[in-house]
C-alpha cells in the first residue's frame, strides 16, 4: 500500500512542479523578460537534477533496507561462502562506480548550469583522462572475471571419490529422488521402463544394482561430507534450486547434469541460527516448467553423519515395497523371497 501512496505522491509532486514551472514561464512572458538568453527554467532544471539524485538514491536505500529482511541466511555450504563473497565484492565495486558516476552525472549540470557572468571552459580532449578511464575499469573487470573464473572452476571440479550420491529426477510436477542402497551403486535406468509405478524407469532386468535402491520422500544428506547430485529430467526442463546451499543446476531431458557440494550446517543448527524452530532446507524447481511448477518443492534434511547413517540403513528398498510390480516383470533369476 505504501508503494501506491509513493507513486501517487510522486505523480502529484511532479504535476505540481510542472504547474509552478508553467506559471513562472508565463510570468516571464508577461514581464517580457524572455529576451534574456536563458530563462528561469534553466535554474529549475538544474535544481531538479539534485532532487532526482536524492529521491533516486534515497529510494535505493529505502528499498534495500526493506528487502534485506528477506535475504537468505549465511550459506549452509562451503562453496556458497565463496560465491557469496564474490557476489558481495562485485556488488560493492559496481555500486561504488554507480554512485560516483551518478554524483558526476547529476551534480555537474547543477554546478555548471548557465550563468550570465560565467564563461564555459573549452576542453575538447585529454589523453591522460582517456587512458585512465580505459585502463582502470579494464583492470578491475579483469580481476573480477578471473576471481569469478577461479571460484567457478573450484566448484565445478570433478566430485571427490569419497562422496554421498543422490539421484534427483524432475518431472511434471514433482521430484523423484533415489539413493544407492546397501551396495553403494545407483542402478541403471532406461526411459522405456518408465510406467505408472516405476516413475524413474529403473531397469531391473539389466542391472541388479536397482534392487536395493530406495526412493525416499525427503532428501537426507550428512553434514561435512561431499554430496554429489546426479540430476536428470523426465519430460521438460526443470531446475534444481537449493537456495540455502547456493546450489542451482538445470535438469535437462536427455542430458544428465550434476553438482557436488559440502553442506556445513545441520537442519538443527540452522533452526537455532535463524531462530525459526520449523525451518527446513528445501529443493525448489526454478525453471517455469508448466502449470504445476509451483508444487515442485522437496524437503531436505542435513543430519550429523551418524544420524544420516542410521536413517540410510533404515530405508526400505523400492523393490521390497513394490514386490507385486517386480513379479509382473517375470525376471527368471530373481527370487522374490530374497528381497528384503
Ligand atoms: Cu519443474
Amino acid at each position: 500500500m505504501l508503494f501506491v501512496y509513493l507513486i501517487v505522491g510522486g505523480i502529484f509532486i511532479v504535476a505540481l512542479l510542472a504547474l509552478v514551472y508553467r506559471i513562472l514561464s508565463l510570468i516571464d512572458v508577461a514581464k517580457n523578460s524572455e529576451s534574456k538568453r536563458v530563462g528561469f527554467s534553466n535554474t529549475v532544471n538544474a535544481f531538479l537534477f539534485i532532487v532526482f539524485f536524492v529521491v533516486g538514491f534515497g529510494g535505493i536505500a529505502w528499498y534495500s533496507g526493506i528487502a534485506s529482511e528477506n535475504y537468505l541466511p549465511v550459506s549452509a555450504s562451503d562453496h556458497g561462502l565463496l560465491t557469496d563473497r564474490l557476489f558481495w565484492i562485485t556488488t560493492a565495486i559496481v555500486f561504488v562506480a554507480f554512485f560516483l558516476t551518478h554524483v558526476l552525472l547529476f551534480f555537474a549540470p547543477f554546478l555548471f548550469r548557465f550563468q550570465e557572468d560565467r564563461k564555459a571552459l573549452w576542453f575538447p580532449h585529454s589523453n591522460k583522462l582517456e587512458v585512465a578511464w580505459t585502463v582502470v575499469p579494464a583492470i578491475v573487470l579483469t580481476v573480477l572475471v578471473l576471481s569469478g573464473y577461479k571460484v567457478w572452476s573450484d566448484i565445478t571440479s570433478p566430485a571427490p571419490k569419497d562422496r554421498v550420491e543422490v539421484e534427483i529426477m524432475g518431472k511434471q510436477f514433482n521430484w523423484q529422488v533415489r539413493y544407492a542402497g546397501k551396495d553403494g551403486v545407483i542402478g541403471k535406468y532406461d526411459f522405456r521402463k518408465i510406467d505408472a509405478t516405476n516413475a524413474m524407469g529403473m531397469d531391473f532386468a539389466n542391472d541388479k544394482a536397482n534392487f536395493d535402491d530406495f526412493t525416499p520422500n525427503e532428501i537426507h544428506i550428512p553434514k561435512g561430507k561431499n554430496v554429489l547430485l546426479k540430476i536428470r529430467a523426465r519430460d521438460v526442463l526443470h531446475s534444481v534450486f537449493m537456495p540455502h546451499f547456493r546450489v542451482k543446476m538445470d535438469a535437462v531431458p536427455g542430458m544428465p547434469t550434476s553438482f557436488w557440494f559440502v553442506p556445513n550446517k545441520t537442519t538443527a543448527e540452522m533452526r537455532t541460527e535463524t531462530g525459526k524452530p520449523d525451518f527446513n532446507y528445501e529443493l525448489a524447481c526454478t525453471e517455469v516448467c508448466g502449470s504445476g511448477h509451483f508444487a515442485m518443492k522437496f524437503k531436505i534434511i542435513v543430519d550429523e553423519p551418524a544420524e544420516y547413517e542410521k536413517w540410510y540403513a533404515s530405508q526400505e528398498a523400492w523393490a521390497v515395497s513394490n514386490k507385486d510390480y517386480i513379479k509382473t516383470l517375470n525376471l527368471k533369476d530373481v527370487n522374490l523371497a530374497d528381497l528384503k
